[in-house]
Parts: C-alpha cells; structure tokens; sequence
C-alpha cells in the first residue's frame, strides 16, 4: 500500500485535508517555464526533449509542493503520432492539417507506429518517475476522442465544434472511423505512459459540454468507457480521472457508467451540486474558477474554503475547474494551496 495521498484519495479515501493540483500547472504564468521555452526554441521542441520536459513538469513541485505532476506534454501530439501536420501560431495557438472525408481517416498512419513519433514522450515519463519527490503522483494524460476529432476535423480549436458536429452528423461513417483510430491509438499511448511509470491517467475531454443528449452518450461517455476498460484490463490498479468538461447533467453517473475512478468537475457547477450529485459515486476533483488565480484576494480565499468545505463530506482532490491562464500571479496560487492547507 502506498501513501501518496492523490492515491488514497482515488481509492475513495476521506482524507482530512484534500491532496491538490492544478491543470496547466506547468505554463506561461511561470517566469522559469517561460525561461525553459525559449531555451527549447518552441512549443513542439520543449515536448519533445525529455530533459527540458521534465524540467517544465517539475518546476511547479519544487516551487509550490504539489501532490502531484502532470506530464508535460500536449494532447495534440497524437494527432501529430498519427500523421497530422501540427504547429503552434504564436499568440493563436494550435493548428493542424485537416479531415473532412474518409480518405483523410484512411491516409492516417497506423496505431503501431505512433511510437516512432511519441517515444520522446515515454523518456520524459522514465525521468520524472525517477525524479519526483517520493510523495508526488505523476499523472499521465490523453485527450478523449471527441476533443482529439474537434481539432484534427476543424484543424484548430473552435468555439463551437463546429465543423466536428458537422462531419458528424454529414458523414456519419468518416467520423466513427476517426473515432475508432483516435480510441484505439488513446489506449496504446496511454499503455506506454503508464509502462514507463505513470500512477494515474486523466482523459481530457474538454469540449464534452458540445455533446448533447445521445451524442454525449455515444462520443464521450462511450469512448470513454471502452479506453478506462481496455487500460484496467491491462493494469488493473491505475486510476482514471476522466474530465467531461461542461458536462452538466452529464456529470451525474459518468464514473459509474465510464469506470472512472473521479470526475473532475469545471466551475460551471457548484461544489454542493458536485458534492451531492456528483461526489456520492466516489472521488471528485475541483472546482475553483481560474479566475481567482488572476484577481486573488479575498474572494479567492472564500471560493476556495467554500469548495474544501462542500466537498469535505467525501473524496476529494482540490483543482481549479479548467487551466491556470498565462496572465495569472503564482502568489495567487501559493495562497490557494494555504487556503486548502488550513491556513
Ligand atoms: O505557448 C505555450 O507555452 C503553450 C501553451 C500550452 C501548454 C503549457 C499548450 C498549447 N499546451 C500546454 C501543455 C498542456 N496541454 C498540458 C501539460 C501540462 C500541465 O497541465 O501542466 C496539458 C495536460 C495540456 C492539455 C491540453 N492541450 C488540452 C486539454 C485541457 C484543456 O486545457 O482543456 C487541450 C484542449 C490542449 C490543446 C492546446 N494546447 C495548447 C493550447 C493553447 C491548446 C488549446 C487550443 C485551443 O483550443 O484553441
């Protein structure tokens, strides 16, 4: 038995005070990440040098003594693993080539060789779980399906999904097939992380809340489901944290549907419909605001004793409800995990 407490908490463990992390921890709010990137050149450099990467990973332990890490890496990188063009636009963000029609599922290159490309990414896990303080978890991720498809069918992120729930619901045979290559190339990415030693694995699905009715069913929940079963088939006691983000409703059963180990819960909610709806199936994570990482203050410190306490009645791993933004003031953060703390 480990002590680790993201662990204990994830086995359903009611702990006196909640282990925490936070999305985007490692980031542009950070001067020494800020400081590693430049050194790396760019974005797609900085992922793909293990050195560096777990460099990023690690400086937010050593800063702030958070109960875990998160792999530094992208969730666009499989879509790169499976032949997408990918490249960062300075102040836009992600772009990739496209997929309109099945020619362009059927052009992708097969999932056995998405470790040609990937590897890099294993090393990067092999030196943090050397690293890493004894106490931290390391967490590995992947985005789930339907977020992967909204960028490699838009070849960017948008708003709206749009032109994803168009090939949806025009071509419904070309997106199932990307569907299916994106699942099945998800469960031996994420396989290897967690060969080269990741503890826990979270699925980003962060444009889930697009989803409606039976699309949310059969395009998050599902692929959801079948990656969680396919991973604890092959090791049994990892823990997922599945991220149906703006999911709603949706919230309500997903761990027992999925087989999720926790929900991770965006700041659309509150913590006492979370706790209430949410929480009674097992552990949660969240749910602060973002926000407060820029404006502090004293709403930061109600918010974030509002949450400890809504959620203190179960499992719990204290996290803000999406990514840390780059405009953010780490004092800010330093005070929340204070706050979560006791203090
Ligand atoms: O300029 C920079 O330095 C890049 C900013 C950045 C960072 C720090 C990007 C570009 N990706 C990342 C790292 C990252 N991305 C991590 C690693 C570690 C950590 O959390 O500390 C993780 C887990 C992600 C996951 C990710 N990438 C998601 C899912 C989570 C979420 O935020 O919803 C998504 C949607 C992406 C795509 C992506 N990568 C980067 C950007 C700016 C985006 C969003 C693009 C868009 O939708 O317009």
């Amino acid at each position: 038995m480990t002590d680790k407490t993201i662990l204990r908490a994830l086995r359903g463990e009611k702990l006196p005070t909640p282990p925490i992390w936070m999305m985007r921890q490692a980031g542009r709010y950070l001067p020494e990440y800020r400081a590693t990137r430049a050194r790396a050149g760019d974005f797609l450099s900085l992922c793909y040098n293990p050195d560096l990467a777990a460099e990023v990973t690690l400086q937010p332990i050593r800063r702030f003594g958070f109960d875990a890490a998160i792999l530094f890496a992208d969730i666009l990188l499989l879509p790169q693993a499976l032949g997408a063009d990918l490249w960062f636009v300075t102040g836009e963000g992600p772009r990739l080539s496209t997929i309109s029609d099945m020619a362009g599922v059927k052009a992708l290159r097969p999932t056995a060789e998405i470790h040609e490309t990937l590897s890099p990414i294993y090393e990067t896990v092999k030196m943090l779980a050397r690293e890493l303080p004894q106490e931290t978890t390391l967490i590995g991720f992947a985005g789930a399906p339907w977020t992967v498809a909204t960028y490699m069918i838009a070849g960017r992120g948008t708003p709206d999904q749009a032109p994803a729930h168009r090939l949806k619901d025009n071509d419904r045979a070309a997106f199932v097939a990307l569907m299916e290559r994106i699942t099945e190339s998800t469960i031996e990415y994420l396989d290897a992380q967690v060969r080269a030693g990741a503890e826990v694995i979270k699925l980003f699905d962060s444009w889930a809340g697009s989803l409606q009715g039976q699309d949310f069913v059969d395009f998050a929940l599902l692929p959801t489901k079948r990656i969680i079963a396919e991973l604890k088939s092959r090791h049994p006691t990892v823990p997922i944290i599945a991220f149906p983000r703006e999911a709603g409703q949706g919230y309500v059963g997903f761990a027992r549907a999925t087989g999720a180990d926790c929900v991770a819960l965006d700041n659309s909610v509150t913590p006492e419909w979370g706790a209430a709806h949410v929480q009674v199936d097992g552990c949660v994570q969240g749910n602060l605001a973002s926000r407060h990482m820029v404006t502090g203050g004293q709403a930061l410190v109600d918010e974030t004793r509002r949450i400890v306490a809504a959620f203190s009645g179960g499992p719990h791993i204290f996290n803000l409800g999406h990514g840390i933004t780059p405009d953010a003031d780490p004092d800010n953060v330093a005070r929340m995990i204070e706050v979560v703390r006791g203090g």
